[in-house]
């Protein structure tokens, strides 16, 4: 099931299945709307979604080592492939068709709630788990919030899976980034975390100054996990052929930023079109592995808690 809101700068359609952020529509410099996220036409496009477009996922975004961790002396075994578990398993929260819970369109801030619950043991993880995502128009923001309870002590890592282009087309190598991290996790050939961290100056991360993505050297494409300081602003995009601009703040300490080199050929909305490096995903996380890496910020949540993921989209014009 398909649902929209909008209001005067900012139309957004969204599936109940995996929650899924189907088109973002974002006026450009001449005031026409540009869809500035990847989306497919149709829900059932999204049953066959490899890459997680636009998908809310979980139980843990990101990778878990070993097969699955340890939690109050108790072992749990998760999905893995080739050593890698990886957005919460084969059926994660991307592939469970969501609750309505509800919408409101004639309102200064529009927003759609979707809600889910994973029973116990669901794709190995403990704890009867209670999931709700807002989507949230406020003038020229879309705010995303993530929330949810357990009834046990659980591990648990959202993120929204969007991925970004603001003309709408061809791909992002012409788009400006600028990134606010200082460091970034080191990883092995998995893509697993060693728990160690890098810094970015003078490497092919380091976007601190604002950038061209595909002027960057070195730039071969990123898929990597940025520090944050978990307030203020993360990231910012910029398109100067639209002039759109976006600016990513989040609550969270970690962000997934990737670059697809290739998506393969998609039944893209409206028959949109992209080449290589398409588009760049803004994942706002917790750390990858945390429940196997005892220096990294712990990802547990308890019974009582509130687990909250709020990230905001800001857009304008330059
Ligand atoms: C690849 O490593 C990347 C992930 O970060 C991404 O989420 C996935 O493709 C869709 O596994």
């Amino acid at each position: 099931m398909k649902h929209s809101i909008k209001n005067a700068h900012i139309g957004l359609n969204t599936f109940n299945y995996g929650a899924t952020i189907q088109q973002l529509l974002i006026k450009d410099k001449n005031g026409n709307d540009v869809n500035v996220v990847l989306g497919f036409d149709k829900e059932e496009d999204y049953y066959d979604n490899p890459f997680y477009l636009g998908a809310s996922i979980g139980r843990y975004a990101g990778r878990i080592s070993q097969g699955g961790f340890s939690l109050n002396g108790d072992h749990f075994a998760l999905h893995q492939e080739n050593g890698v578990h990886l957005h919460g398993g084969k059926n994660g929260l991307n592939k469970k068709h969501w609750q309505l819970e509800s919408m409101e369109q004639d309102t200064d801030t529009p927003f759609i709630t979707y809600s889910v619950t994973s029973p116990h043991l669901e794709e190995g993880y403990p704890g009867n788990l209670k999931v709700s995502v807002t989507y949230r128009l406020v003038g020229n923001r879309l705010e995303i919030a993530y929330e949810a309870t357990t009834d046990k002590a659980t591990v648990l890592n959202l993120t929204n899976h969007a991925y970004f282009n603001l003309e709408g087309k061809d791909s992002v190598l012409n788009h400006e980034l600028k990134l606010s991290s200082k460091t970034f996790v080191e990883l092995d050939k998995k893509l697993l975390p060693t728990g160690d961290f890098l810094f970015v100056k003078d490497s092919a991360y380091d976007f601190l100054n604002p950038e061209i993505i595909g002027n960057k050297p070195g730039f071969s494409g990123i898929d990597d996990v940025f520090v944050l300081n978990g307030e203020g602003l993360a990231a910012i995009l910029y398109s100067p052929e639209t002039g759109i601009e976006m600016k990513v703040a989040t609550n969270q300490r970690a962000m997934v930023i990737y670059t697809p080199e290739d998506l393969g050929e998609r039944n893209f909305v409206n028959g949109a079109n992209y080449g290589n490096f398409s588009s760049i995903c803004f994942e706002a996380q917790t750390f990858p592995d945390a429940p196997n890496q005892p220096n990294f910020p712990s990802a547990v949540l308890q019974p009582g808690e509130v687990y909250s993921n709020k990230t905001i989209l800001e857009f304008g014009i330059r």
